[in-house]
Parts: structure tokens; C-alpha cells; sequence
């Protein structure tokens, strides 16, 4: 059975997220789903894409799958990672990427969100991003991504709380374009697509391109990125992350050393 939804009309693409039972989380086959559909959408010359969950529940989503990550000793976001992929996919996608959020949005969900063009959400929605509940060294074009969207402080407060940040905190901080009211969410962000849709499809190209490469571009030497990767390194093969996985595995919380 199909993981997510698809349609398009007048140049207009939805992805779905529809496997609500594991909260919508990010497995390798969900993202397998989301990727070809990406692929389809642009090989028809689709205008804007719209990111959203099939129904309104409480989570949009789960964000990794905490099943597919290594439980030990090896990179958990490594540059093929299922996740990563898509991240890759939806900033190089030649068209805007709306998010339409209701509901909680957690982890790489809430990565996926903020590498998405435009997110539009309702009172519902609210993110929290949480490797530090799995003891998980995130990794630094996520950490990126995220400072290119929100201040820094909102972002340290994000990773090193892991708790939920509601709407009207988001939109205070820039994480989110628009709140809207829940029974307008769909309307307005199909209204904001037609708008795109209408304007210049090579001109918005080159702008979502131009300003996916100006936002990142932070110098960075060979030297200082074998830096972090090594202090990455330490926490995937240290007791942390080994503890947060196998916490969630077991359904308790994590116990994590204190010295
Ligand atoms: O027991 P069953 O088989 O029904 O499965 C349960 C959950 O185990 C499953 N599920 C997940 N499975 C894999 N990966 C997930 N991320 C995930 N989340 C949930 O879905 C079934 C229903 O879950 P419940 O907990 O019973 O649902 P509910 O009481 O409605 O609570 C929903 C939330 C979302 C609050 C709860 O499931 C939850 O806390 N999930 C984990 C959220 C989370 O921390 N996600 C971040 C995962 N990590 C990442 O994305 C990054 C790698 S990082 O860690 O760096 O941020």
C-alpha cells in the first residue's frame, strides 16, 4: 500500500504524507515514494508543489524513522541517508516547495520543513527538534539549514531543549511564513501556489536557486569541517546515542550518563 498521496492539477503537485499509524515518520520507503513522485512532477513541468499530511491529525510528522537509524557506532545522518536525500531533493527541485503544516512536526520533519520554500501552518502546528532526546549528533548541513531560516538563539533553544516551539512562537521567529486560521489553511496555501503558478516559472527557478546557494554560503575550511565530523564521531560511538536509541526502541526514556 502507497505511503503517501499524489495529485496534480493545473501545474500544481501535492505529496501527501498517509501512513498516519507510524505517524507519518520518514522511512526509507515513504521517502522512496516522495522522490519518484518529485521526479514525475518534474518531468511535467510542475509549477509548485504542496508538502502535506493526507488528514488533519495531531502529528504532520514523526520525522525519522527511529526503526531505520543505526542503533550504534555508525553515522546516523550520513550524506545518503533517506533523509538527506529528500532534503536534497526538495531544495534542488526547480520549483517552490510549500509546506502546509497542521500538527506537530518533529526532527527530520522539521529539517524537511525548513529546506521547503515556504511553510504555511495553522494554530495546530508546532516543531520540535530532538537529538538530543537520542543522545544523536546532528549533523552540520542540517544545523545549516536551520540557521539560514532562524536566529541563533532560537535555533540552540530548538536542539537543546527538544521541545515542542508552538505556532505563534515559530512565526515570531521566521520559521514559518504565514499562520492561518485551520479552516483556511487549504484554501490559502492553494491560493498562494496559483500565485506562483502564475508568475514566471524561470525567473522563480533562478531565484529559488540563487537564494538556496547565497543562504548557505558560509566558508567553512577542509580543516575546520574534519573538526566537527570528528566531535560527530565521538557522540555516534559514544554511550549516548547508543542509550537514546535503544530508549525509544523500548518505549522508556533515556537515561544518560551524568559524568
Ligand atoms: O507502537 P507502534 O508500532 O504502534 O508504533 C508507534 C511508534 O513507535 C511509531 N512512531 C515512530 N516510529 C518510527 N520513528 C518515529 N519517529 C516514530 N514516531 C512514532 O508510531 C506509532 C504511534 O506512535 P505513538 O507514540 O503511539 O503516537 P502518539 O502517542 O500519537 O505520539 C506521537 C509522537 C510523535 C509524540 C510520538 O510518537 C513521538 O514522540 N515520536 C518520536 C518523535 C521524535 O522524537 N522524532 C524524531 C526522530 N528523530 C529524527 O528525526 C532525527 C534523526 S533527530 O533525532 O536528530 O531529530
Amino acid at each position: 500500500m502507497s505511503l503517501i498521496t499524489v495529485s496534480n492539477e493545473d501545474r500544481i503537485g501535492t505529496i501527501a504524507f498517509n501512513n498516519y499509524q507510524k505517524r507519518n515518520a520518514l522511512s526509507a520507503n515513504l521517502i522512496d515514494e516522495v522522490l519518484s513522485a518529485f521526479k514525475t512532477m518534474q518531468q511535467n513541468g510542475t509549477r509548485a508543489v504542496i508538502l502535506r499530511a493526507a488528514s488533519y491529525e495531531k502529528v504532520w510528522s514523526a520525522g525519522h524513522d527511529v526503526d531505520e537509524l543505526p542503533q550504534a557506532d555508525t553515522d546516523p545522518l550520513p550524506y545518503d541517508d533517506p533523509l538527506e536525500k529528500l532534503l536534497r531533493a526538495v531544495r534542488s527541485f526547480p520549483a517552490p516547495v510549500i509546506a502546509m503544516v497542521h500538527g506537530s512536526v518533529w526532527g527530520g520533519a522539521c529539517d524537511l520543513v525548513v529546506n521547503c520554500d515556504l511553510v504555511l501552518g495553522d494554530e495546530t502546528c508546532a516543531f520540535a527538534i530532538t537529538p538530543a532526546k537520542l543522545g544523536l549528533p546532528y549533523n552540520a548541513s542540517g544545523f545549516q539549514s536551520f540557521l539560514s531560516r532562524l536566529p541563533l538563539n532560537i535555533v540552540k533553544e530548538l536542539f537543546f531543549t527538544a521541545n515542542l516551539l508552538t505556532a505563534e512562537r515559530v512565526e515570531q521567529a521566521g520559521l514559518i511564513n504565514e499562520i492561518v486560521p485551520q479552516a483556511e489553511l487549504e484554501s490559502r496555501v492553494y491560493e498562494m501556489a496559483r500565485t506562483i503558478a502564475s508568475r514566471s516559472a524561470a525567473s522563480i527557478s533562478v531565484a529559488k536557486t540563487t537564494l538556496n546557494m547565497l543562504s548557505q554560503a558560509t566558508p567553512l575550511s577542509a580543516s575546520q569541517f574534519e573538526y566537527i565530523h570528528g566531535l560527530r564521531r565521538k557522540v555516534y560511538y559514544g554511550p549516548d546515542y547508543h542509550e537514546g536509541i535503544q530508549a525509544f526502541l523500548e518505549k522508556r526514556a533515556p537515561e544518560f550518563r551524568v559524568d
